[in-house]
């Protein structure tokens, strides 16, 4: 039976927590410092399913977890809590702090004719990029303050296309929480997880670093005339 060929890649959309830089890390130890005051054990395994997830949202995660309930006053203070540990750890980030491989490969992309985009639930990713001195690589930026709507939802990726003038089918999205997968298969576009295939095994691709991003190594291993050449 005839395939219809896909449509050729002219975008890639970055993740930022996880895939740009390693904040992944710092929102998991941040609402650890508040868990801790619980004496609820937040472990990393318990902490994959924020990955992805609203400031808001997480906390309702973590306090179903727990077993605990809070106010609407509550919450909100907690919120503000949270992220003032996460303001207070990436306070001094610099582009050194981005993840092996990452700039070079945005390089490559960029080289090659591509568009570059963030997508990010983080209301934070937009700051933190320029605290990185990292925006000017980017065409198009979405982060949590644009969004109405959580991953798995595929708003955030949806825009990121908007915003860099292309198709959803001409976009490929780098993610490293299952639900950001999710949400870019709901968007149509392909997808490489950065992990474990254990809890991105959905994806197009899944790679255990960044290091391991090159535009060579996806033209061979998603189908050859998805890519540009170059
Ligand atoms: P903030 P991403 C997400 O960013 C994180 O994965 C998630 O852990 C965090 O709760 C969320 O951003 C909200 O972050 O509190 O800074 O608004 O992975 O979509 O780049
Ligand atoms: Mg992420």
């Amino acid at each position: 039976m005839h395939q219809p060929k896909a449509a050729e890649i002219k975008g890639c959309i970055f993740d930022m927590d996880g895939v740009i830089v390693d904040t992944a890390h710092y929102h998991y130890l941040s609402w650890k410092e508040i868990t801790d005051d619980w004496g609820f054990d937040f472990t990393p395994k318990a902490n994959e399913i924020l990955k992805g997830v609203s400031r808001t949202e997480s906390l309702r995660l973590i306090l179903e977890l727990a077993g605990l309930e809070k106010s609407e006053e509550e919450k909100t203070a907690l919120c503000v809590e949270k992220n003032d540990w996460y303001r207070q750890s990436i306070s001094n980030m610099t582009a050194d702090d981005a993840l092996p491989g990452i700039l070079p490969f945005i390089e490559e992309l960029k080289a090659a004719g591509l568009k570059v985009a963030l997508g990010s639930a983080s209301k934070n990713a937009r700051h933190l990029l320029t605290l990185m001195g990292l925006s000017h690589h980017f065409d198009g930026m979405v982060d949590g303050n644009d969004l109405t709507r959580s991953k798995p939802d595929p708003q955030v990726f949806l825009l990121a296309a908007e915003a860099m003038d292309l198709l959803p089918s001409e976009c490929i999205v780098i993610e490293d929480a299952a639900k950001g997968i999710a949400a870019a298969q709901a968007a149509g576009m392909r997808t490489v997880g950065i992990g474990e295939v254990e809890y991105l095994g959905a994806a197009d691709l899944v790679l255990s670093s960044t290091s391991l991003l090159s535009l060579p190594f996806l033209k061979n291993r998603l189908s050859a005339d998805q890519l540009p050449a170059g």
